[in-house]
């Protein structure tokens, strides 16, 4: 029999993705839930609201290859916003767009553009997460509920963090539909290309915050109390800021370290930072980067690009380094490979990772994605940062923002 990554942190049954698998994908860590206070199983979903979530949902199924599985809207009663629900592996997108004028969601996109609203976790006790949140001197946006429908019940609440945005606390254990009550499922007439890969990514591996210069301290201690986050080692401090990265950096995560949020705040640098840009257009803290565990880089990088998504550009110096090499040591692909599709990687004691940066993904120079293949290592890619940071610079030159 195999052991699903389900079993191993108490999920429900909601993927064919195994624990070994998962353990190679995201990185997981040996756990102990019954002493967590606020024990996390996993990413219940990324919410998303769009300035067009109608045809979003189309770019999420073309361009990341995800299903669309269930659908809100107008149609089913729901006159505020549509929503849309894909999946891959398993990594949930919640796609909301205002249908209603008045729709609060037509505020945030007024305010915010296209971007995250909610990284909604699911949890085994959602009231007792919540008693331990307002404890910490959290902010409770909504009080435990239950909503059911014929498919059964979900309870959840939801809390603030950084910004506008929100964790979604979800325990759909006594659960079966197809996201959570009120959605009815839906599948699309969306065909994949002929050979593309089966999934483009099978799960969300970081999900990274940006806050004001002075903020970050604050709410990597957020993440601690409130949620019994721990701290992990990899992290950009000042020197590496004041050098070339103009951002400080720290990582928390949950227990077994299926769910890690990078934090990064702007430093004083030579330029502009990137973390400024952001915050200046995203109008103030907010979800910079999601980060989609692969186990086939290339297939996904490959199929992203025949889609029409663009990457940062990576020079050939930083291939043609004569210390690449040694700094990489082996891994699966040649170098050469690497360099014709732009993929960075990194080395660290416990293995190596191999990763690569869409350009913004919307209207707005805010958020973007990542893809990582990760190969034992548990970091971020920290040897990169310095060739990762002059691409986004240079992005940023361009768009007049440094
Ligand atoms: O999540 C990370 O830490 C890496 C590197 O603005 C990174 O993906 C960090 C900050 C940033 C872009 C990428
Ligand atoms: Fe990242």
């Amino acid at each position: 029999m195999t052991e699903t990554a389900n079993q191993s942190t108490g999920t429900a049954e909601r993927d064919d993705v195994t624990f070994e698998q998962m353990k190679q994908l995201v990185g997981l860590v040996p756990h102990d839930p019954d002493r967590d206070p606020f024990p996390v199983r996993a990413m219940d979903a990324v919410v998303f609201i769009s300035g067009n979530a109608t045809q979003s949902a189309v770019f999420y199924q073309s361009a990341l290859g995800m299903k669309l599985i269930a659908y809100r809207g107008p149609e089913t009663g729901h006159r505020d916003h549509r929503a849309y629900v894909l999946k891959s592996g398993s990594a949930r997108f919640v796609l909301k767009g205002a249908v209603d004028p008045d729709s609060s969601l037509a505020d945030h996109h007024r305010e915010h553009g296209d971007g995250v609203c909610d990284l909604s976790l699911e949890v085994t006790d959602v009231d007792k997460c919540v008693a331990h949140a307002r404890e910490q001197g959290a902010t409770v946006l909504e009080e435990p509920t239950d909503v059911s429908d014929e498919h059964g019940t979900v309870r959840y609440a939801s809390i603030a963090t950084y910004g506008q945005t929100r964790h979604s606390l979800i325990d759909r254990s006594g659960y079966s539909g197809p996201y959570f009550p009120g959605y009815v499922a839906k599948d699309s007439g969306y065909r994949k290309p002929e050979g593309a890969p089966k999934r483009v990514f099978q799960a969300i591996d970081h999900c990274v915050g940006n806050v004001p210069m002075g903020e970050m301290d604050r709410w990597v201690s957020f993440y601690n109390r409130v949620m019994g986050f721990v701290n992990m080692t990899e992290f950009i401090g000042d020197d590496i800021a004041t050098e070339y990265s103009a951002l400080m950096s720290k990582v928390v995560a949950n227990g077994n370290h299926r769910v890690k949020f990078p934090l990064n705040e702007p430093a004083v640098g030579r330029k502009k930072s990137q973390i400024d840009e952001f915050l200046e257009f995203y109008g103030g803290s907010g979800c910079q980067h999601i980060a989609l565990a692969t186990n086939d880089i290339i297939a996904s990088v490959t199929a992203m690009r025949a889609a029409g998504v663009e990457f940062l550009g990576v020079p050939d110096s930083y291939y043609d380094d004569p210390q690449l090499r040694a700094r990489i040591g082996e891994v699966r692909l040649p170098i050469e490979t690497l360099k014709e599709h732009g993929i960075l990687v990194d080395r660290d004691e416990d293995g190596y990772l191999l990763q690569i940066f869409t350009k913004p993904i919307g209207d707005r120079p805010t958020m973007f994605f990542e893809l990582i293949e990760r190969h034992g290592s548990l970091g971020f890619g920290i040897g990169n940062f310095k060739a990762l940071f002059q691409a986004i610079e240079r992005e940023q030159e361009l768009r007049g923002n440094l």
